[in-house]
């Protein structure tokens, strides 16, 4: 559970374990991400209210929209062109990054069906043919590797397509009624304003293509237009490329199961040889953890003087092999250079997304290998050590083999590893929870119509320096929780409660009597674990589903959504696309568009009527639950549930 009274005496976490690391990190004057974020300050105030633009060398230009300065750019930009503009770009680099993740799932399943590849099998043939069929592919009395070569055909063709008709992931996994709203809003918005705006992605690649366009110099410089292709742009990483990539990963690597785990530093082994894989993309980690495993690793560890070889994650791609494989979570985000000054970590290996630079000075004032594997993500002062799915049982075997050699230079007088662990039960895939509520999700829903249950919030978050390393999480949650609002979730905000203790039985004392009762009953905590940030695919499938099975939209559920702590431009996209989905959605810390007062209401206001999800933003994690639970109690309210 969350120890409060460190809460207290720490204003940079309320994690014990990085307490301990961070008193440690100030006697040795090791910088970390709170050191460095006080020398920045103070920070720049045009960047924090989005009114500062750099797209062409006639800038740098700045509005002060509080001040007595100038009320445009050289161009002749103004303050919200600046702002939507830049939140566009935010939208697409982060839809870009998942979506760019499930291109390559979807190219590794394509040579894994024609045979090209060996080193990965199709795991898990259930799913491929549920996401075949739901893709209307034939799976009747067909060899599997000829269903897959279909899927991952049709899941490629999502990136690349050119013609302007939805792409088949959006077409095939958006519920019905979402599908709909957001194809009549296209015709309504041509209708108000006589210009073509679109929602429905026709291109995974190509929405974001054409937001990098429409930024150029010269091009669109109206906030509205640009907030919907925003919009369009997540569309196409919520419902396609995270969602390919979820699936492919499934299919690939095997539906998570609900198992139980360990999180927090303690999962480092003093005897062992660590090795922290860390990043978003489980295809090599997996087989890191796979090779980690054979005899002749166990060998070498031992000649080198350790017990063994102990593989643990960080972040999603330690969310990825902690779901899939059981593999223990040494932490999220911020989790990150405090592990490597445990002392305890032969090799820290990455792959991409949310991997500090830092880490590479910091690895050298350990024995620690610091090593790259994409190309995608090189750092300077690491090892690179370029996967190649190809040959990934090799390569997989090379960064074991370099983490053991590192062991002998370990100085032991430097090992320090925090006690802490929590245990957590993970694995709540739509399948697992599907399976737990006997097969449909009308269990679910009855629990939600009587009321035992109000309604669910989807929680996905990082850590960000600005605000107490997991303060916002656990607070949050725990609030949630107590007022019978069950709490899904995935990314940094799911190892941050796991590490609580939030994500295991003993949490259902902190549950509100309706909650804590189907939890006991289910055996179930009531915080679930549903994986990576790119899992948020997950809870769209899960909220689709349900739409689905009433005939209602996502809108009409009792479903709220919230980004604590969030820090990347992936979560702009998750956040959007959540939205556009018709989740309402808060957000902390704020977003960078308070300067543009137009893009402030339309996201904030004037989206409600559209899309039926909004953002709204929250510094207090009480004050946000009781917003929350507002927005749920109205929806149950609007579908005539009974409300105490
Ligand atoms: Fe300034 Fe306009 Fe150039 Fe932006 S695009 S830097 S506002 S002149
Ligand atoms: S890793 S995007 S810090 S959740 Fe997915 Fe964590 Fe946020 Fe990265």
């Amino acid at each position: 559970m969350a120890n409060d009274t460190i809460q207290k005496n720490d204003p940079r976490s309320a994690d014990p374990a990085a307490v301990e690391m961070l008193r440690i990190a100030d006697r040795d004057g090791l910088d970390t991400i709170w050191q460095r974020l006080e020398k920045q300050q103070p920070q720049c105030s045009y960047g924090q209210l989005g009114t500062c633009c750099r797209i062409c060398s006639m800038g740098p230009c700045r509005i002060d929209p509080f001040g007595d300065g100038p009320t445009r750019g050289v161009c002749g930009a103004t303050a919200d062109t600046m702002v939507a503009r830049n939140l566009a770009r935010m939208a697409a680099v982060g839809s870009s990054s998942h979506s760019d993740h499930g291109r390559k799932v979807a190219q590794l399943l394509k040579a894994v069906a024609n045979g090209s590849n060996s080193d990965y099998q199709i795991t898990d043939t259930e799913k491929l043919c549920a996401v075949a069929t739901r893709l209307d592919i034939e799976t009747e009395e067909r060899p599997v590797k000829d269903i897959a070569a279909d899927v991952a055909e049709a899941a490629i063709n999502c990136f690349g397509k050119q013609d302007e008709e939805p792409i088949l992931f959006a077409e095939k996994y958006l519920p019905k009624k979402r599908f709909e709203r957001l194809k009549n809003l296209e015709d309504s918005l041509y209708e108000a304003t006589g210009s073509k705006m679109g929602l429905l992605p026709r291109g995974i690649d190509r929405e974001a293509v054409d937001i990098l366009h429409r930024t150029h110099f010269g091009c669109d410089s109206d906030p509205l237009s640009l907030i919907v292709q925003s919009a369009r742009c997540s569309l196409s990483d919520g419902w396609g490329g995270s969602m390919i990539a979820t699936e492919l990963q499934d299919i690939l690597l095997g539906t998570p199961k609900i198992r139980q785990i360990q999180a927090n530093l303690g999962v480092l082994e003093e005897e062992s040889v660590n090795v922290v894989i860390h990043g978003h993309e489980p295809v090599l980690s997996a087989k890191v953890v796979e090779m980690a495993q054979l005899p002749e690793m166990k060998r070498l560890a031992e000649e080198a003087g350790a017990k063994r070889v102990n593989v643990v994650g960080l972040c999603c791609t330690g969310n990825e092999v902690l779901l899939r494989q059981g593999v223990g979570i040494a932490g999220n985000e911020g989790h990150s250079e405090l592990a490597i000054m445990t002392g305890a970590v032969d090799a820290m290996v990455v792959d991409v997304q949310c991997i500090f630079p830092a880490l590479a000075d910091l690895c050298s004032c350990y024995h620690t290998r610091f090593i790259t594997t994409s190309e995608q993500a090189k750092i300077p002062g690491a090892i690179h050590i370029q996967f190649d799915e190809h040959q990934a049982n090799a390569i997989a075997s090379q960064i074991i083999t370099t983490a053991i050699e590192a062991f002998p230079s370990r100085n032991k007088a430097k090992v320090y590893i925090p006690k802490q662990t929590a245990s957590a039960i993970v694995g709540f895939t739509v399948e697992e929870i599907l399976k737990a509520l006997g097969g449909t999700p009308q269990p679910l829903i009855d629990l939600i119509v009587n009321g035992t249950i109000k309604g669910v919030a989807g929680i996905v978050g990082c850590n960000n320096a600005k605000v107490q390393q997991d303060a916002f999480h656990r607070s949050l949650t725990t609030e949630l929780i107590k007022r019978d609002i069950l709490v899904i979730g995935t990314g940094c905000w799911a190892v941050a409660a796991a590490k609580a203790g939030l994500m295991d039985i003993p949490a259902q004392e902190l549950a509100g009597p309706g909650l804590k009762a189907v939890c006991r009953q289910l055996g179930i905590p009531p915080v679930l674990h549903m994986g990576s940030c790119v899992d948020c695919s997950r809870m769209l499938n899960l909220a689709g589903g349900i739409a689905d099975h009433l005939g209602v939209d996502i809108s009409d559920l009792p479903l709220v959504g919230s980004a604590p702590e969030w820090t990347t431009e992936k979560a702009v996209a998750i956040g959007t696309y959540f939205i556009a989905s018709g989740i309402p959605v808060h957000l902390w810390p704020v977003p960078p568009i308070l300067g543009g007062p137009e893009v402030t209401k339309i996201l904030t206001q004037d989206v409600k009527a559209a899309l039926g999800g909004w953002f709204f933003v929250e510094e207090d994690p009480v004050a946000t639950a009781d917003q929350m639970e507002e927005i749920i109690m109205d929806r149950r309210a609007a579908l005539g549930l009974v409300n105490e």
